[in-house]
């Protein structure tokens, strides 16, 4: 079997270079802190803290040495701005060769016919994404139509016309206290103000998304874009059902896998639940489920490859080649059949979280979870998601705070903590390990009162019984300590 990347031990991952990327960070550390302690106090102290704590984060995980070593070169340097082969700049020879692997590694592991690199996080990727389907799919005017022979010529009536047809179309996304993402048509977010959008739901008893509604919703608001994926829906998705509603009513179904990249990479989701095969644009993270720096890719259906193709100078300025070459380390670690194993530990073991939970009668939106997330409602401790959060915190358990559906407490303060199982399956957490996570989880909360705040009552104010801090830290440091992150690596 091959070894996986991060939990290096002798028996599996990354020990082959251990010693060699201790060798490497110490160097570095020593270069910054020649130039600015306080930047190199802080990176130990990162690690420090990452090695202490229990994460929890759901969108958050452990990248291997290869590839945070990757990041840190001197391809940084390099201005690329364009696409493989056709760049705005001269002397770009070697970013090919980084942007050309990482995209064939995408399409390799992914199955999808064309991908694109460069979007630097998520909401790039999804601005790619929207813009490739408004150039693909809306009629605007050409030039020749317009009576003119180049942009400039363009009066501001013209530009006016297509602002309008380009920026009035419609968009039908999940809606964010659903567990649906900001950019998904989220009214603060440039894509609920670019698009005419509506939300879709899920059932208020079940917590479960409801296809039939969802059609009907389709039917009835015909978009141009049915956006699927989530950020913290703790279910799988049928994307065949997702593609059959999209063409129905006419629309490009543009699918975010963001948070569940690594169950489609590691095979944990396959047939109607991979949205590769199914949506004409998928977009994702890649260092999320993914494993990989952080980033953002676009795969598409050969209809869309030539729109998402100009992506820069569409939407994106110069591409991060430094993180473009992470991202191809990471996507060949995750074509490696250790990562599939990865994969579906990080699936076993949020269903070992989840049962933690159910079995000390804390309640769960939708009652479970058959992904990577779970998403505790913290009302039956009589906490807000901001309570929780932060007793939590002081416990040295690091989660997010997050909307339930129909969240009595708003997005701010919110009624949810959202826990995900991705980064402590890289350090070696198994069921075990998980069940006792979600132990000391309910401990704390049953020790976490709120409080009044002077002025009246807070949400966020809350107290922690004595003693139940540190009786959580000295619990977590024996599963910690037997799971070590980066192992071999002295700072
Ligand atoms: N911030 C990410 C998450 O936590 O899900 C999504 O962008």
């Amino acid at each position: 079997m091959t070894a996986d990347p991060v939990t290096a031990s002798s028996a599996a991952p990354g020990a082959e270079y251990a010693d060699t990327a201790s060798a490497a960070y110490q160097a570095a550390l020593q270069v910054i802190e020649s130039v600015e302690p306080r930047i190199a106090a802080a990176t130990r102290k990162e690690l420090a803290d990452q090695r202490d704590s229990l994460k929890l984060i759901a969108s958050e995980n452990y990248a291997s040495p290869a590839v945070l070593l990757t990041m840190g070169t001197w391809l940084s340097d390099k201005y690329a701005e364009g696409t493989i082969g056709h760049r705005f700049y001269a002397g770009c020879q070697n970013v090919d060769v980084v942007e050309s692997v990482a995209a064939e590694h995408a399409r390799e592991l992914f199955g999808a016919p064309y991908a694109y690199a460069q979007p630097h996080s998520g909401i790039d990727a999804n601005l790619v994404a929207f813009w490739a389907i408004l150039a693909t799919r809306v009629e605007a005017p050409g030039l020749a139509e317009l009576g003119a022979k180049h942009v400039n010529d363009l009066s501001e009536a013209d530009w006016e016309s297509l602002r309008n047809k380009l920026g009035n179309q419609r968009l039908l996304g999940m809606s964010l206290d659903a567990g649906g993402h900001l950019t998904h048509g989220f009214r603060p977010n440039i894509s609920g103000k670019m698009f005419h959008q509506r939300s879709y739901g899920t059932d208020p008893e079940t917590g479960l998304l409801d296809y039939d509604k969802l059609a009907a919703a389709a039917r009835e608001f015909k978009p141009l874009i049915l956006v699927g994926g989530y950020s913290a829906y703790p279910r799988r998705v049928n994307f065949a059902k997702l593609r059959e509603i999209a063409d129905e009513v006419g629309a490009t179904l543009m699918v975010d896998m963001a948070h569940f990249a690594g169950l489609v990479a590691g095979k944990v989701f396959t047939g109607d639940e991979n949205p590769v095969p199914f949506a004409h644009v998928t977009t994702t993270t890649t260092h999320k489920s993914l494993r990989g720096p952080r980033g953002g890719l676009v795969l598409a259906q050969p209809e869309y490859s030539d729109a998402v193709d100009k992506g820069c100078p569409m939407v994106l300025g110069g591409p991060l080649s430094h993180v473009m070459a992470a991202k191809a380390v990471a996507l060949a670690e995750a074509r490696q059949p250790s990562f599939q194993a990865y994969a579906q530990r990080v699936a076993d073991n949020a269903k070992s979280l989840a049962e933690g939970f159910l079995k000390r009668g804390a309640r769960l939106v939708t009652g479970g979870t058959d992904n990577h997330i779970v998403l505790l409602d913290v009302t039956s401790f009589g906490l807000t998601g901001r309570q929780a959060e932060s007793a939590l915190l002081d416990a040295g358990v690091v989660t997010n705070r997050n909307s339930i559906p129909a969240d009595p407490n708003g997005a701010w303060y919110t009624s949810g903590i959202r826990f995900g199982t991705p980064a402590l399956t890289t350090r070696g957490f198994g069921a075990a390990e998980f069940d006792r996570v979600a132990e000391l989880v309910v401990d704390v909360l049953n020790n976490t009162q709120p409080t009044q705040a002077s002025s009246g009552p807070s949400k966020a104010k809350y107290t922690l019984a004595d003693g139940t801090a540190e009786r959580i830290h000295a619990a977590s440091a024996e599963m910690l300590a037997a799971n070590p992150l980066y192992p071999g690596l002295t700072l």
